[in-house]
């Protein structure tokens, strides 16, 4: 058995029985309500759901089982995961142990290369990473134990059995994806020495040691968001149907996929870049203000900014920030990413719509990514995806652990909604 399961073994009667209580002792107690705005807009602020992997206050942004992602910023994707999963950070033994377990499942079968090949050649790089995990969904563990009849129990074990085949092979789907998407050449090896994250840098074609670091930052910056935003709650909703943890990511990240959640890190760097050709370089302060008053007036979203929870600059563009101007401050698409930062809060607030107008995660990771070369930004989800992944497979894991119901919120008609409130029209 691996260090990780031995971990959450040990955890887990404890968390069944405190959650057991808690429905049969205090099972009446009122901790929200839901008003007519809420039902009409997105469960905004409902507390109806219940995720320990991860918090996400609004003054502060997110915080891993109760370290702030600030202090975990020299982490190892590896180790969040692991923290993620079990609840601490692991030891130098229980990382190599789960190193190990990933570099023996990196392999991906022949099936996902050809599937993938066989995909139109305009196949948008998420429809190809989600079609590349549903091929693997033919190993799924948890499937075959359920079809064998297992107890409900038992549920966790092959989830989590799952789970990390899927983090241990997605790298080399998600790089296969790029090589064949962009016609980079012959998917390329995984190399069994390397780090989860520099693996990756590999797998694309990029062996450049600062490439490296700065997947290891946004691997560990994307991994989780607590349990309401779009893909933790959609790969929450399919798994409590039972469907398998392959089915259950693919769900999350085709949530993850659209432009207001995930795919808004592509429509940023479009963003910079369109503001960079009108204005023939970097754009001034005055320019970033007339182009977004634009895209304002054209009645679009200015993406990267805003969000359902924060209220603040999201501390994950505060440490993709930070390493550009580290590595990078002359750099003109970091530099325009930095000028939207001092320029787009102030005509957001003018504008008067958004409830936060900071910078989110997705503002700043593209000129990164830019920077080291990986310029196709359609491909920016995937690494979102990779990333995302971790937490919301975590999620699913605690989930059958603690013998969560499948989710059923019960809905109610307009004419029902009108006759509760005494509308009248
Ligand atoms: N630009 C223009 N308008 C905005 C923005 C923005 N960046 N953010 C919010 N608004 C509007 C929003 O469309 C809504 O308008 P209306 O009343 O006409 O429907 C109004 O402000 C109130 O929205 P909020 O309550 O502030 O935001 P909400 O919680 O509904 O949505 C987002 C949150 C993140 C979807 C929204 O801020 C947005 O569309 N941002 C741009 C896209 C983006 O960056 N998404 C990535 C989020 C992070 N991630 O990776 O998932
Ligand atoms: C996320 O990382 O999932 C986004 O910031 C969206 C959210 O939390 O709603």
């Amino acid at each position: 058995m691996s260090m990780i399961k031995d971990a959450l073994a040990a955890k887990i009667p404890a968390m069944r029985e405190e959650m057991k209580t808690l429905a049969k002792e205090y099972g009446d107690k009122v901790i929200s309500e839901v008003t007519v705005a809420q039902a009409l807009g997105g469960m905004r602020g409902v507390k109806g759901l219940v995720c320990d992997t991860s918090l996400v206050e609004p003054d502060k942004g997110l915080i891993i089982r109760g370290i702030p992602i600030s202090e975990l910023t020299d982490r190892l994707p590896e180790e969040i995961f692991y923290q993620l999963m079990v609840g601490e950070l692991p030891d130098a033994k229980a990382l190599k142990d789960l190193q190990k377990e990933f570099s023996e499942h990196v392999a991906i079968p022949k099936e996902v290369i050809d599937v993938l090949k066989a995909m139109p050649k305009t196949a948008h790089p998420m429809d190809m990473l989600i079609t590349g995990i549903l091929v693997l969904e033919d190993g799924s563990v948890f499937r075959q134990k359920y079809d064998e009849g297992m107890a409900k129990t038992d549920y966790w074990e092959p989830a989590l059995e799952d789970s990390l085949r899927l983090v241990a092979k997605l790298p080399a789907v998600a790089a296969a994806v790029y090589r064949i998407r962009f016609e980079k050449g012959a998917p390329i090896a995984p190399d069994p020495k390397l780090d989860w994250a520099a693996n990756y840098a590999h797998m694309l074609g990029n062996d450049d040691p600062e490439f490296a670091d700065m997947m290891r930052l946004y691997l560990v910056l994307h991994s989780d968001h607590e349990g309401g935003n779009v893909s933790a709650f959609t790969t929450h909703v399919v798994a409590s149907a039972l469907s398998d943890p392959y089915y259950s990511l693919a769900a999350g990240l085709s949530g993850l996929a659209g432009p207001l959640h995930g795919l808004a890190n592509q429509e940023c760097l479009i963003f910079i870049l369109q503001m960079i050709e009108k204005y023939g370089g970097a754009p001034t302060e005055e320019q970033v203000e007339e182009y977004a008053w634009e895209v304002l007036n054209s009645g679009r979203v200015v993406p990267g900014y805003g969000h359902a929870v924060l209220r603040a600059t999201d501390p994950r563009f505060t440490a993709f920030h930070a390493f550009g101007e580290k590595h990078f401050p002359e750099d003109p698409v970091f530099a325009t990413v930095a000028r939207c930062f001092k320029v787009i809060p102030k005509v957001l607030t003018e504008h008067g719509k958004a409830k936060n107008p900071w910078p989110n995660v997705d503002a700043g990771s593209g000129a990164l990514l830019y920077h080291y070369g990986l310029t196709e930004m359609n491909y920016y989800t995937v690494l979102f995806s990779v990333s995302r992944a971790m937490g919301v497979l975590a999620q699913l894991v605690w989930s059958r652990a603690v013998g969560e119901a499948i989710t059923r919120p019960k809905s109610v008609t307009v004419d029902w909604l009108k006759k509760q409130v005494g509308f009248t029209g």
